[in-house]
Formats: structure tokens, C-alpha cells, sequence
């Protein structure tokens, strides 16, 4: 074990002279590795032992995805060695930045709600609160994007590997997954399936507290297969469960491997739960809160109740009240296409004996509807199963205590209108929490030089209580802060440029404004309003010989679903319209295009900190929350967006003066689609730039032939616009003029930047985690005494 520097240096001196006396830089970072791990592991003995003798509720945050990052460096931040490790290395001829480059990036999530989950297992540890992960250990993750000749390719990625570092794999703790089988009336012709726990150590920052992150995979069992199943047929099946994470996220597939995974995890984190319970499966609620992230593991409701009824003998109003006091659910969208609905057939035949329990689960509440003499079109929206088919929001709402949007104006949207009965006659569950992102990754490892300067100017007591990055307020007129802040920017615009440069980019104008669109693409999140805007500024350069603006740089990343050709077009579109102005010697001078390829963690940790405009342009009413909004806003960007998610809660705390607000709003947009008002060739109509810019657009002149754009042409015709993209360009573009006015007054323009820095704080999760913590779980803090 190591404490200083000069221990470390020696501690992997030793180690590596062991180990043959190689030098080699992969050797050293796999030493070192082993050397941190088996630090962390004294303290995660002393957590879970701690946890076992206090008999504290722990809280199980259950979610098919946990988009984590890279370990290395924030583990070492963490255990606050980072800069002894840091400074070693390098004195030892190492560099720990090529040392976390070696790090294969876990992308085991599609977006914001597996990072949103990453976040707050980051803040439960470091608010000391005994919570864990449970999840699947996908063998590969999220898809690697190559871009060629303009359109998206997907590699498939194994992380798995290359990452044995930080995993423990419990053998000791595999339990068996039942699948199919008869029921008559007890299950028979069982096909278990072995699911077997790696654990993860996450680390609480400097505060001697490790909780886990319990990832579960399929392996064959040893128990007897039914006599009709074909061996290799199942050994190819079960090795599938854990095998790839679904990449889509916001269509909901429906296939049968999909509810595989969800029941495999819910059921393996359930048993393992009731097993290790310290008393009597009947405290359940005082000793255990499940969070279900979304309704992908709301199958843990009747599994719940499966066990608690068949395992541990309770009779149903026991296991149904025990269940329903223990499970509270989180929503996170309400677009149509992503509710998760199950057919009928599919669960009876995967899970008979699940669903035969969501059949009394329905049954149940259905006679309590028709007590209270509900009316037909309500009882059809309340019910579970509706011909044929089983609606998982419905069953997570029944089925949990506590209902939670993700911000403010989602959460308004789920009670007044997608879940209005369901709030009528649960209004007690209602609650909103408006979500959060670690600051610990997203400030103080992705931007060391910002935090620096806070420390200078605030001390350090922020880093503990983030709410505290208000004292910066002090500092908005500030001209010395002001000055040390836009060197501090300009140093991570001159990082991401190398960074960027070395994929083979080199013409970015470091001066320039880094304008910044990075999230999944969807067609609400709208890249495709802020590529046709790019080349509306192209067309006006090259028209008008007085306009010549300031020069910016448009950055965009992202991944669309593989099956999502619009999204993929969108993508081909903006890498056409790219390649034409980069090598246009006038245009360029003014306007610039990067699309990074393969957006992902370490990425983000890399162009949040570069940003001084970021882009939240979603239809209002449509993006639940966005957590990239706050990661902007955090590195001091900021915000030209729509009032839409936890925008408008950033507009709240920074002020309408410190943020560029334009378009519909979420009521303007609901009444369109309500009242089908909306025609969007009259907008084209009406507007003569549209009009030309749409022309040239569907004759496929910006994207090298029509066929690369027939799928937007049919959104934007044929259906109609449904995200508003031509209704709210003129406003867009009209607020991007404001933006560059700002930026021309640097003053001004740092005022707004600290501010939104300033504000920031209420925004990281330790706020969120502590809210659900005193809200919904009701945890308490289990203080290490070392
Ligand atoms: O969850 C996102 C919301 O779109 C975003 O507004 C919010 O901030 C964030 C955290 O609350 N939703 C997702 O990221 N959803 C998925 O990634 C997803 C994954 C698999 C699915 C469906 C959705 O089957």
C-alpha cells in the first residue's frame, strides 16, 4: 500500500522488477492496476462489513444500463491518489494520461439514462449511503461508430477483456433464473439459466466508503435440461442473455431476448436480496428500497411478488403489500414508441408463472376500478393488460410506492397528461426529481484547470457541497476572473483541437466559437434544425459580400440506433454539407464543421469543458430532462436552447440574461398536435429562404443525391414535420445572431459563463441522490471511522 509518492514509486518499482523487469508501458499499467485494486478492496471489506453490523436499509438501483466511463483516473481521484499517481509515473518515465488512453471505455449504455445511473452510484458512495448497482454485464457494449463516406458504420466492441481489473466474479453468490416451462398448476419443464455476479467496486470520494455495482452473467446450468430442448440450441441462447447491450434508445424492440435480459436481471438481483436479508423477509421495506430505472426492470414487480408467494410462502395481501412498499419507479420519457408494451403470448410462454401473477395483479386493480365506478376510456388507460397486450408503465405505477419524472415540466407532463388517471388515483406517488450529474467526473476530473481556478477564488469547501459554486456569484463582474477564466477555456479548446486533430482534422480556428451538439440523434433532439441553419450561413456568405462573421466551429456527436434511417441520414447529412465548407476557402475562414466520430464518455470528458455555446434544442415537451444541458452549463457554456426539460430549470437559476431561449413552447406544441393545426409546407410557404433551402434539400443537392435524404424528405413532408424542425428554424436562426452579438462583447460574455457556473451547483447529483434519499428511500449515512 502506498500513501506518498515516493511509497508508490516504490511499491511499482518492486512490482515490476517481480515481473521480469519489463518496462514495457502496458506492463506498468496493468501493475498498477493490480496495486490500486487491492487498496480499494480493504475498504470494500470494510464498507459491506460495516453495512452487515449496522443491519442500515440499503438501497438497489435496478437499470438495464450503467454507462460508467473509464475507471482509472476517476478511481484515483476518488481515493485521492490521482496526483501522487500522476506526478510518480511521470517521474518514473510514465504517463498516466497514455496509461487511462489504454483503458478500453465500458459503454454499457446508450445515453443519458445509463450515465444518469453511473452518476448517481458516483454520489450514493460519496454521500456514504449504503446503495448498488444491479445490471447485466454485457459482454459488448454500445457499438463502436466509424463514419465512411459520410454515413454512420457500426463496429461491434467487447470491452470485457481488458477490464478484469476492476471485477470480482462471485461464484459464491450465482443463483438459478427460471425460463419457460408449464405450468399445471406448478411449474415444470423448467430451462434454468445460471446467472453469476461480477461486482465492481465504486468508489466514494475521499470518504472511505465502497458500494457495488452488481453486473450478472449468463452462464449454462448444471441443473437438467427439459427432455425436448436441444442442448446446443441452449447453450447458444443463454450465451446470448448477457451478450450485447440492445442499442437502441428510445424504440422499444420487442423481441423476446430483450425481456430475457430484464427478467435475468431482476430476478438474479431479487433472489440474491431476499437471501442475504439480515431479518425476517416481512421487514423487507425497512431493510431494502429497489429503484426501477424506467420500466425495463418494472418485470422485478411481479418477480417480487413471485417469490415472496412461492419461495417464502406469504400469502398474496402480504407479498403484495411488502412489494409495493419496497419498489418505487422512475420514468423518463413519454415519446409513444418508447413505452415498453409486451404482448401477452410472449411473457406467458417466457415467464408463464410472471405472468400469471400480473394477470392477478390486473384482475385485482380492475375490481377495484369498477367498485369506484370508473368510466370505460379511464379503465382502459389504467389497465395492465389490454387485449393482449401488458403495458409495463401501468404495471410500474401500480406496483411502486413512489412515480417520479426526471425534471420539473416532465414530471407536470406525466400528471396532467400521459399518466392523468393514473395520477387521479395515485396522486400521493407523484413526485418529481429533477436529475442530476456527478461534478466529481464532470468538473473536477474532466476540467482540473476550471477547478483550479474555483479553488483559487472559493476555496475547496464547493468539491464537498456543490450547491457552494455560488460564491462565485461574487466573481460574475469580476475582471481578473474573468481573464483567468477565458485562459482556462482557451486551454481546453486547444486540447480538444489536438485531440481532435490527431482523427485527422487540423483546420479548426482555435479563436473561434466552439458551438457544441452532442447527444444520441433523434429526430426531437433536432440536429437536423441546426445542420439546415449551418447551411443557411453557408448560402448567406457566399450571397452577401458584407456578411462575414465571426468565425465558429460547430461540433457535433453522436450515434443513432442502427435501425434508425432518418437519425442516419441526419448524420450523412451533416458529414456532406461538412466536407463542402470545410473546403471552401471563404467559407471556412467563417464557419466550420467537426462531427466526432464515436461520441461516448471519454469524449464528453474532453468537449464539455471546450464549449461556449451549448446546443438543448429539442421539441419542447419532448426531451424528458437532458443531463448533457448541465454538463455545459457546469464548464461554463452557455445554453441556446428551447424550454424544454431541465432547460427551463436552468433558465430559473441562470436567468433569461444569461441563456439564449428560443421557439415553441411545450403548451404551443402540445395544442399543434392535439388540434393537428399545424401544416408545415405553409410554414415552407411563407418563408422564402425555407422555401429555397427546402428545395435544393429534397433534390438531394446538400447531400450528395436524394436517396441519402428520402427518409427526411418523408418526415418533413409526408409526416408532417412532427418535431417542428421548419417551424422553429427562423427563431433558431434569429437567436443564433443574439449569440454571436454576446460573444463579440467579451465582457458580457463572461459575465454569462460565470454565472451559469455559478448556478451549476443545484444541478449535481448529490443534490438528487439526497432528495431521493430523504424523499423516497430513506437512507442513512453510514460513516466510515477511519
Ligand atoms: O434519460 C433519457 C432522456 O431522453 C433524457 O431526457 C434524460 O435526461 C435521461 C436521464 O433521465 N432517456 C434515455 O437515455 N433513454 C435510453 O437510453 C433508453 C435506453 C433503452 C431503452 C429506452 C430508452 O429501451
Amino acid at each position: 500500500m502506498f500513501y506518498s509518492k515516493e511509497e508508490f514509486k516504490e511499491e511499482l518499482t518492486k512490482r515490476l522488477a517481480q515481473d521480469d523487469g519489463k518496462k514495457e508501458p502496458r506492463i506498468a499499467y496493468a501493475v498498477l492496476g493490480a496495486m490500486v485494486k487491492e487498496m480499494v478492496e480493504e475498504e470494500w471489506i470494510r464498507t459491506k462489513e460495516r453495512y452487515e453490523k449496522s443491519e442500515a436499509k440499503q438501497l438497489y438501483y435496478f437499470s438495464i444500463e450503467f454507462l460508467i466511463g473509464r475507471l482509472l483516473g476517476q478511481n484515483l481521484h476518488s481515493m485521492g491518489i490521482f496526483t501522487i499517481v500522476r506526478e510518480g509515473l511521470e517521474e518514473l518515465g510514465y504517463s498516466l494520461e497514455d496509461f487511462e488512453e489504454m483503458e478500453p471505455e465500458p459503454g454499457l449504455g446508450n445515453g443519458g439514462l445509463g450515465r444518469l445511473a453511473a452518476c448517481f452510484l458516483d454520489s450514493l458512495a460519496a454521500l456514504q449511503l449504503p446503495g448498488h448497482g444491479c445490471g447485466i454485464r454485457y459482454k459488448g457494449g454500445l457499438f463502436t461508430q466509424q463514419i465512411e463516406n459520410g454515413f454512420q458504420m457500426e463496429i461491434p466492441t467487447d470491452w470485457i477483456k481488458e477490464t478484469e481489473n476492476w471485477e470480482v466474479r462471485r461464484e459464491d453468490l450465482a443463483v438459478e433464473i427460471p425460463f419457460y416451462g408449464r405450468l399445471h398448476p406448478h411449474l415444470t419443464d423448467i430451462e434454468w439459466v445460471k446467472a453469476v455476479p461480477y461486482d465492481m467496486p465504486i468508489i466514494g470520494a475521499s470518504g472511505g466508503t465502497v458500494n457495488t455495482l452488481r453486473l450478472w452473467q449468463a452462464e449454462v446450468s448444471e441443473r437438467p435440461l427439459p427432455a425436448h430442448k436441444d442442448f446446443e440450441e441452449y447453450t447458444v441462447e443463454t450465451a446470448a442473455i448477457s451478450d450485447r447491450l440492445y442499442p437502441n434508445d428510445s424504440l422499444v424492440s420487442g423481441k423476446i431476448l430483450r425481456l430475457k435480459q430484464q427478467y435475468f436481471m431482476c430476478s438474479a438481483s431479487l433472489q440474491i436480496i431476499l437471501k442475504t436479508l439480515p431479518s425476517s423477509v416481512r421487514q423487507l421495506p425497512d431493510q431494502v428500497a429497489i429503484q426501477i430505472n424506467d420500466t425495463h426492470p418494472a418485470i422485478a414487480i411481479p418477480e417480487l411478488m413471485r417469490l415472496l408467494l412461492d419461495e417464502e410462502g406469504l400469502d398474496w395481501d402480504e407479498a403484495w403489500n411488502l412489494t409495493t412498499r419496497t419498489i418505487s419507479y422512475t420514468n423518463h420519457t413519454i415519446l409513444g414508441e418508447a413505452m415498453e408494451k409486451w404482448d401477452s403470448h410472449l411473457l406467458a410462454t417466457l415467464v408463464p408463472r410472471v405472468y400469471e401473477i400480473i394477470q392477478e395483479i390486473d384482475r385485482r386493480f380492475k375490481a377495484q376500478l369498477q367498485e369506484q365506478h370508473c368510466k370505460e376510456e379511464v379503465f382502459k388507460k389504467m389497465s395492465i393488460i389490454d387485449n393482449g397486450i401488458v403495458k409495463m408503465a401501468v404495471l410500474a405505477v401500480v406496483g411502486s410506492y413512489k412515480v417520479n419524472g426526471v425534471a420539473q415540466l416532465h414530471t407536470d407532463i406525466l400528471k396532467n397528461r400521459e399518466m392523468k388517471e393514473l395520477y387521479k388515483q395515485f396522486p400521493e406517488k407523484f413526485h418529481n426529481k429533477t436529475n442530476g450529474i456527478t461534478h466529481r467526473r464532470w468538473l473536477i476530473k474532466a476540467n482540473p484547470e476550471l477547478t483550479n481556478l474555483i479553488k483559487e477564488s472559493i476555496g475547496e469547501e464547493w468539491i464537498k457541497k456543490p450547491i457552494l459554486l455560488n460564491d462565485l456569484d461574487k466573481f460574475v463582474g469580476n475582471p481578473s476572473f474573468q481573464e483567468a477564466l477565458k485562459t482556462v477555456k482557451q486551454t481546453k479548446k486547444n486540447q480538444l483541437i489536438a485531440h481532435v486533430e490527431k482523427a485527422g482534422d487540423s483546420l479548426i480556428d482555435p479563436h473561434s466559437i466552439f458551438d457544441i451538439h452532442i447527444k444520441r440523434f433523434h429526430g426531437y433532439k433536432r440536429q437536423l434544425m441546426n445542420i439546415l441553419h449551418i447551411q443557411s450561413l453557408y448560402d448567406r456568405i457566399k450571397e452577401d459580400s458584407t456578411y462575414r462573421p465571426y468565425p465558429r466551429t460547430f461540433f457535433f456527436g453522436g450515434k443513432a440506433a442502427p435501425g434508425y434511417e432518418f437519425a442516419k441520414q441526419v448524420i450523412k447529412l451533416i458529414n456532406v454539407v461538412a466536407d463542402k465548407i470545410n473546403k471552401d476557402p471563404l467559407v471556412r475562414k467563417h464557419i466550420h464543421i467537426v462531427f466526432v466520430e464515436n461520441y461516448n464518455v471519454s469524449h464528453g470528458e474532453r468537449m464539455f469543458p471546450a464549449a461556449d455555446v451549448s446546443e438543448q434544442i429539442s421539441t419542447a415537451s419532448k426531451e424528458a430532462s437532458g443531463t448533457g444541458n448541465m454538463k455545459f452549463m457546469m464548464n461554463g457554456a452557455v445554453t441556446l436552447g428551447t424550454l424544454d426539460g431541465a432547460n427551463v430549470e436552468i433558465v430559473e437559476q441562470v436567468g433569461k440574461e444569461n441563456a439564449f431561449i428560443f421557439g415553441l413552447h411545450s403548451q404551443q406544441i402540445m395544442q399543434l398536435e392535439k388540434h393537428k393545426t399545424y401544416r408545415a409546407q405553409e410554414v415552407i410557404a411563407q418563408n422564402q429562404e425555407l422555401e429555397s433551402l427546402t428545395a435544393r434539400l429534397f433534390r438531394g443537392e446538400l447531400s450528395n443525391g436524394s436517396e441519402n435524404i428520402s427518409f427526411i424528405h418523408k418526415q418533413l413532408v409526408d409526416l408532417n414535420d412532427p418535431y417542428f424542425v421548419l417551424k422553429d428554424f427562423n427563431s433558431y436562426a434569429a437567436m443564433h445572431e443574439k449569440v454571436l452579438g454576446a460573444y463579440e462583447d467579451p465582457q458580457l460574455w463572461s459575465r454569462m459563463s460565470i454565472k451559469n457556473i455559478a448556478e451549476s451547483g443545484v444541478f449535481s447529483s448529490d443534490r438528487t441522490i439526497q432528495q431521493y434519499s430523504d424523499e423516497v428511500w430513506h437512507l442513512e449515512k453510514i460513516l466510515s471511522t477511519s
